[in-house]
């Protein structure tokens, strides 16, 4: 798929961590951030966190198919590592999630509980906020209490992009990126994009 790769920098730290998303309209409505269970960070904070090294060694991803990701029950684990968010600023939670595959873009997502129905149930059951960035052309927001809004629409809540379309958000999102040395336009190839 078309999409943006995006560089969150790594609270108190001067690491950085990349996602890969196909939503970039949709930026302004990041969370928190989810990694796979291999993920680095998720290994590195496992070390001093028992917990989490247990729900990491539940999260059997190596012999998984995708069908199944789909299907099995979403579950996380928080690192206790902010995330911090490229435009913003602002830190987000880093969340360990049993669905992030480690082999897929950069084995990190950006979660948008309000248009991502993974997303929303996840935060649903983890108590996370939910931030909706996107609304219909005909409407003044959108209603995200039942479900995530997974349509493309007009930004709102988002800034200096708000009034955009998403396809226009697409663009102006990944150039101001890309001016901020903070993310660019890129390809990711899964299975299923061969049938
Ligand atoms: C996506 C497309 C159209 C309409 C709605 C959607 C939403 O599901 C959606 C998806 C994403 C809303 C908001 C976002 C923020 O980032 B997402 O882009 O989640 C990323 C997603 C890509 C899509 O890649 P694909 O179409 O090639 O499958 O998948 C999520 N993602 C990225 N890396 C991942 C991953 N999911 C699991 N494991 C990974 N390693």
């Amino acid at each position: 798929s078309e999409g943006v790769h995006m560089t969150f920098g790594v609270a108190d730290s001067d690491e950085t961590l990349g996602i890969y998303t196909t939503r970039p309209d949709t930026v302004m409505g990041v969370t928190y951030v989810a990694v796979a269970a291999e993920h680095p960070l998720a290994r590195r904070a496992a070390e001093t966190d028992p917990a989490l090294a247990a729900f990491i060694e539940e999260c059997r991803q190596g012999g998984i198919s995708e069908a199944e990701i789909e299907t099995m029950e979403k579950k996380g684990h928080p690192l206790g590592i902010d995330a911090i968010h490229p435009i913003t600023g602002e830190p987000v939670p880093i969340y360990a999630a049993n669905f992030v595959l480690i082999g897929y873009g950069t084995g990190a997502v950006m979660a948008v509980p309000a248009h991502d129905q993974r997303d929303w149930e996840f935060a649903e059951r983890y108590g996370i906020a939910k931030r909706a960035v996107i609304r219909p052309a005909d409407a003044e927001s959108c209603d995200i209490s039942a479900a995530a809004l997974t349509d493309k629409g007009v930004l709102f809540n988002s800034g200096e992009f708000d009034g955009l379309t998403s396809e226009q958000a697409f663009d102006a999102i990944a150039t101001w990126l890309g001016e901020q040395g903070k993310g660019e336009r890129t390809v990711n190839f899964r299975l299923r994009d061969w049938g």
